[in-house]
């Protein structure tokens, strides 16, 4: 096979059927020659149990419909290639880390976490980001989030917190939010989650789009050489484009214009070919430095400081083709924090040992039965051979005899390998303990780095917590649990605190001796490392019928720095020459990252509908240009982002955001 040839793609081209010229049959090859009658006895008689391709359309109609996700149902996926730039032999054996240039496809799922499979993309939660590796070793799936940190230490809690996140039981009410009595009311009756709770107050809850957003595996793992020398490792994903976030208000907008805005984001960008890009980084720590840090390296809520733990960057990964079916490549995928290949191990990270168990134990619901490995898209495309036989929807046809080990009619195989022939040996860690249901000590600061959090944030940044907090717990019915966030965060920062309690009526918090530590870490700062670039922007070009600008100038300037253009009129067909996509009816200011005005309007009412649009764009922070002599903006001249040339318009585009306004 040709280095270059994607091997994943190559075995789904084996399972892929275009139904088109086809003729239309039953399922089981049987030509049909109508489809729109149930066969009846008399044109307005009974339908008969003879008709068998009726029975046969509606009974699989019927089943169509399989449990969605316990939690990450809604979802969107993409298939792509992971590229080595250096070889990292001296810190994992696994191959698809070693040798330059070493490529693997994958296959990345993004997320919501506490959503129904139709709830809105845009929602304030946790992004899932879940990557296939299809390695020559077997499956690799890294299962992590876009925050670097969980609401839990321990698995077991993980049934209770996610009860409380997802709607109420009695009235199942609200769909896809955290701004709920139950989910406070876990938080402040569990405050390991302090951390994360800071994170999802953050701007991180409400990424511009899954291709601006990082990823981490947030447990703690272990990496082994072919030495046997080890490294206890923290996985990231870095965006090329850098981390970006919507603003709430706009947010909430498009939840209700564009539900799904990031799913539609993710397949425009594949689609014409501006494709996503993360490199994977490794954070790294010798297994004998386990115990020098100030927190427990195996304790789910602490993040590693970048400054104190550097990440390590290996490679890239790039997706580069969309799905042919949602349901039978992104609906089946089954990731599993328990496929690994040799070189990658795990820690004792309580959090991590219990979801060793749950992955594989959903997907025998979810997709039916212990055969899910063999739907094209979970099947490893490195052979696989074990005497694990039969159940629901086997597709392997195992010839011979045998079905079991040892043996000695099938010369005793398939057999084990030794370690230095690829077969998986655990790491040999030395353990002794007392059997206990306990947490260890080194588990129970709950808010050192909630506060560290708190204070590397940018003004900018800790006013969108505020605000955040206090519109999630302006929605908390119960005044108690109000009162209990308040004074729990109270531990974190007393400034954040009273500035929440002020604003959902509650009585300022008790001053409480928060930890001592001043320590900050600029690199949780998503508006510190902000990437300045218009790369992939998406821009309404609001074309009128007095547009004095060369529009066919326009448009190449802005295409040739890669920002996606969307010509926005008072109606669709051609003006000026140009086709114009959308009108300020069927799109909305929230679904572009800046606006540029092209004319003033011959008419009133047409110009209040683009001020409209113009002036909300305004308030959400974005980049606004206009043309020179488009006096109904000239209101808006010389403010922060606003400019009245197109090199100055996408100068200031690159900053994406205008705070002060
Ligand atoms: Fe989980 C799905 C990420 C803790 C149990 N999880 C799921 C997905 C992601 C994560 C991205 C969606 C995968 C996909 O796209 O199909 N989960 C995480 C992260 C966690 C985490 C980063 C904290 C470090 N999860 C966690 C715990 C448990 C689970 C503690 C249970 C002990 N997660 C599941 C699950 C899901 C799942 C029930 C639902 C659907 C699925 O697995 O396939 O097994």
């Amino acid at each position: 096979m040709k280095k270059d040839v994607n091997q994943k793609q190559q075995q789904l081209k084996a399972f892929r059927v275009s139904d088109k010229d086809q003729p239309l049959t039953t399922n089981q090859g049987l030509k049909i020659s109508e489809d729109e009658h149930s066969l009846k006895a008399g044109e307005r008689g009974p339908t008969l149990l003879e008709d068998f391709h009726f029975r046969e359309k509606m009974t699989h109609f019927d089943h169509e419909r399989i449990p969605e996700r316990v939690v990450h149902a809604r979802g969107s996926a993409a298939h792509g290639i992971f590229e080595t730039y250096k070889c990292a032999s001296d810190i994992t054996k696994a191959q698809f880390l070693n040798g330059q240039g070493t490529k693997t496809p994958v296959f990345v799922r993004f997320s919501t976490v506490a959503g129904s499979k139709g709830s809105a993309d845009t929602v304030r939660d946790v992004r899932g980001f879940a990557t296939k590796f299809y390695t020559q070793e077997g499956n690799y799936d890294l299962v992590g989030n876009n925050i670097p940190v969980f609401f839990i230490q321990d698995a077991i809690k993980f049934p209770d917190f996610v009860h409380a996140v997802k709607p109420e039981p009695n009235n199942e009410i609200p769909q896809a939010q955290s701004a709920h009595d139950t989910f406070w009311d876990f938080i402040a009756n569990n405050q390991e989650s302090a951390h994360m709770v800071m994170w999802h107050m953050s701007d991180r809850s409400i990424p511009r789009s899954y291709r601006m957003m990082e990823g981490f595996g947030v447990n703690t793992y272990r990496l082994v050489n072919a030495e046997g020398k080890a490294h206890f490792v923290k996985f990231h994903w870095k965006p090329i484009l850098g981390v970006k976030s919507l603003v709430w208000d706009e947010a909430q907008i498009i939840a209700g214009k564009d539900p799904d805005f990031h799913r539609r984001d993710l397949w425009e960008s594949i689609e014409r070919g501006d494709f996503p890009e993360w490199e994977l980084g490794v954070q790294l720590i010798p297994v004998e430095d386990e115990f020098n840090f100030s927190f427990d390296i195996l304790d789910a809520t602490k993040i590693w400081p970048e400054e104190e733990v550097p990440v390590r960057i290996l490679g890239k990964m790039t997706l580069n083709k969309n799905v042919d079916n949602f349901f039978a490549e992104t609906e089946q995928a089954a990731f599993h924090v328990g496929h690994v290949v040799p070189g990658i191990d795990f820690s004792n990270d309580p959090l991590l040992q219990g979801r060793l168990f749950s992955y594989t134990d959903t997907q025998l619901i979810r997709l039916g039965g212990p055969n899910f490995h063999e739907i094209p898209i979970n099947k490893p495309i490195c052979p696989f051979h074990n005497n694990q036989r039969d159940g629901y929807g086997r597709q392997t046809i195992n010839v011979g005899q045998v079905s079991y080990h040892k043996n000695s009619l099938a010369n005793n195989s398939p057999s084990p390998v030794s370690e230095s022939d690829g077969g998986y040996k655990h790491y040999e860690e030395k353990l002794e303990g007392h059997k206990v249901r306990a947490r260890s000590d080194s588990f129970k600061d709950h808010f050192s780095q909630a506060r560290l959090f708190w204070l590397s944030m940018t003004d900018v940044e800790k006013k969108h917590i505020i605000n955040a907090f206090s519109f999630e717990l302006g929605k908390v019915k119960n005044k108690d649990i109000r009162k209990q966030v308040v004074d729990m965060f109270a531990h974190v920062s007393y400034t954040l605190a009273s500035a929440i309690a002020d604003q959902i009526g509650i009585v300022p918090p008790i001053q409480v001796e928060v930890p001592h530590t001043q320590q900050t870490s600029p690199a949780v700062s998503q508006m510190i490392n902000a990437v300045e670039s218009v790369k992939s922007f998406k821009v309404a070009l609001i074309v009128t019928d007095n547009s004095s600008e060369n529009l066919n100038e326009l448009m190449a300037t802005l295409l040739s720095k890669n920002i996606v253009v969307e010509l926005v009129s008072t109606k669709q067909g051609i003006l000026n020459g140009f086709e114009i996509q959308e009108t300020l009816a069927t799109t909305s200011s929230v679904l572009y990252d800046g606006v540029y005005v092209t004319g003033a309007f011959q008419h009133s009412d047409q110009q209040s509908k683009a001020l409209q649009f113009i002036e909300q764009a305004y308030q959400h922070c974005k980049t606004i240009g206009y043309t020179e002599n488009v006096s109904f903006l000239q209101h808006l001249a010389n403010k922060n982002g606003v400019a009245n040339n197109l090199n100055s318009f996408i100068r200031f585009l690159a900053k994406h955001r205008h705070w002060v306004r």
